[in-house]
């Protein structure tokens, strides 16, 4: 790898930060989402229940170990961590008119802390942290000013790191929302705070307004970051599963094809300087109006993303012609015999990463960051607190395999590889501590137990290595 590639992890503040009312900071929406499990699926409340049991707000208490924390990272030797801000510390409700300087205080105290130990912080600005307020008070993504709140708060972050970050996203994992697909409660929630089996009226169109608007805040923010700082790097990330075709069948390959470019047009709008025709057709013909101004093109124009964040777990296999089953993955396909799944049924495709790899920077020919990776797992803690973690070692290893060829072989751009969770945290789509994904254990249970002590597992040695020798031993 070359000698400034970025090795490290991602991390997101309501998965691990925990102090959900400290310091000022507002509800957010993951803070009404309760604990579930590979078969119970989290519920999204409107208040919060006493008996039931939210994840966010202890998480791995972060928010008061950080310092321990980046600690552990900067001894695996990480030259980069992707954090997120989390909006609702910054401003609580979303419309405020000042932000709340303990929040800022907070974040400036990890960024410093980062500094200290040369990490290079990448901030994600926008990782399924809304203000719940702007969902109740003001429809969430739906409604226009809720963009303008999103730019009041980037303008409020990135003048107060000015100089210390260089390196922002402006969203995590916009695609899941597209109007093409029955979308499901989980990512309408994650997104936009909104279950989708409770929207009224034209669903699709509900979607293709909040995919727009997120996708148009995106892009002005891209302006306004650079407008602060010239220097400022911005790009946004998206979690891509290519699509393959069940078999060669032309029809499902077309419909691989359908599927997989489905998670694209974002990215085309924030690379094209235009937002697509083809999608602004597609809605024509669905009769969706989006609300596009003629004086959105401009925003367009203006607001090109300088680099491309990939998260990837898994890919998928598209539906087939006469597909009648219920198998159905969380990734909209069905499951690919090739590929070993892991206990939550996703599928485990190294190469898969290179394929995709390739696919996006011929399209785009951006350079690109590796955002998110890597393999949730029940670990086992022995009684001599060791963690033998041999398969996600396994899992990291294979991947990075095939992202030094795309890059060796295949010349593609890629500066960077954040894995997943490096310490374990609470599970986006099923709120377990379970599920872990981390180099570092953490001592916490889903039934609320554990006293949140530290300790390295066996891959934290390996990816040491691994960044020691810059990639050379995987
Ligand atoms: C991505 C999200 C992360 C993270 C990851 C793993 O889509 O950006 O927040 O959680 O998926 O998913 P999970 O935690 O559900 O295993």
């Amino acid at each position: 790898m070359k000698e400034c590639f970025l090795w490290g992890g991602s991390i997101a503040a309501h998965q691990l930060e925990g102090a959900w009312q400290e310091d000022g900071k507002g509800p957010a929406i993951m803070d009404y989402a309760t604990a579930g499990a590979y078969d119970t699926p989290r519920e999204y409340t409107k208040t919060i229940e006493l008996d039931k049991r939210y994840p966010s707000h202890e998480g791995i208490d972060f928010y008061h170990r950080y310092k321990e924390d980046i600690q552990l990272f900067a001894q695996m030797g990480f030259t980069s961590l992707r954090i997120s801000i989390d909006w609702s510390r910054i401003y609580p409700r979303g419309d405020e008119q000042e932000p709340n300087q303990k929040g800022l205080q907070f974040y400036q105290n990890v960024v410093d802390e980062l500094l200290k130990y040369r990490i290079e912080p990448i901030v994600t600005l926008y990782h399924f942290e809304m203000p719940m307020h702007l969902v109740t008070a003001y429809q969430s993504w739906l409604n226009r000013e809720v963009v303008d709140f999103y730019l009041k708060y980037v303008k409020t972050v990135v003048t107060a790191f000015q100089g210390k970050v260089k390196y922002w996203v402006t969203f995590n994992e916009m695609n899941h929302i597209d109007p093409q697909t029955e979308a499901s409660d989980m990512f309408t929630y994650i997104l936009a705070g909104m279950k989708y089996s409770e929207l009224k009226g034209n669903r699709k169109e509900i979607l293709a307004i909040i995919g727009y608007n997120m996708t148009l805040a995106g892009v002005k923010a891209v302006k306004l970051i650079k407008d602060i700082d010239a220097n400022n790097r911005i790009g946004c990330v998206f979690g891509l599963t290519p699509s393959y075709p069940y078999n060669c069948d032309p029809i499902n390959v077309l419909n691989a094809f359908k599927d997989m470019d489905r998670d694209f047009y974002q990215l085309d709008a924030m690379t094209a300087g235009k937002f697509p025709l083809y999608k602004l057709k597609e809605y024509e013909n669905l009769k969706i109006n989006i609300g596009m101004t003629s004086e959105d093109e401009k925003f367009f124009e203006e607001g090109k993303i300088d680099f491309i964040g990939i998260n990837y777990y898994s890919s998928s296999v598209s539906k087939y012609k006469g597909y009648e089953g219920e198998d159905e993955t969380l990734f909209g396909g069905v499951q690919n015999p090739y590929c070993e799944q892991n206990k939550w049924g996703w599928a485990i495709d190294p190469i898969g990463l290179r394929y995709l790899l390739n696919y996006t920077y011929r399209r785009y020919g951006l350079p690109m960051i590796i955002t998110e990776n890597g393999l949730g797992s029940n670990d086992v803690k022995n009684a001599d607190n060791t963690i033998h973690d041999d398969y996600r070692i396994e899992y990291v290893k294979a991947h990075l395999g095939q992202i030094k060829k795309a890059i060796t072989e295949d010349h593609v751009d890629c500066f960077g590889y954040l894995m997943w969770g490096p310490i374990d945290l609470v599970s986006a789509t099923t709120g377990e501590m379970k599920k872990r994904y981390g180099f570092i254990y953490v001592d916490k249970n889903d039934d609320g137990t554990g006293d949140l002590s530290r300790y390295p597992k066996d891959s934290f040695y390996w990816y040491q290595n691994v960044i020691k020798t810059n990639g050379k031993d995987l």
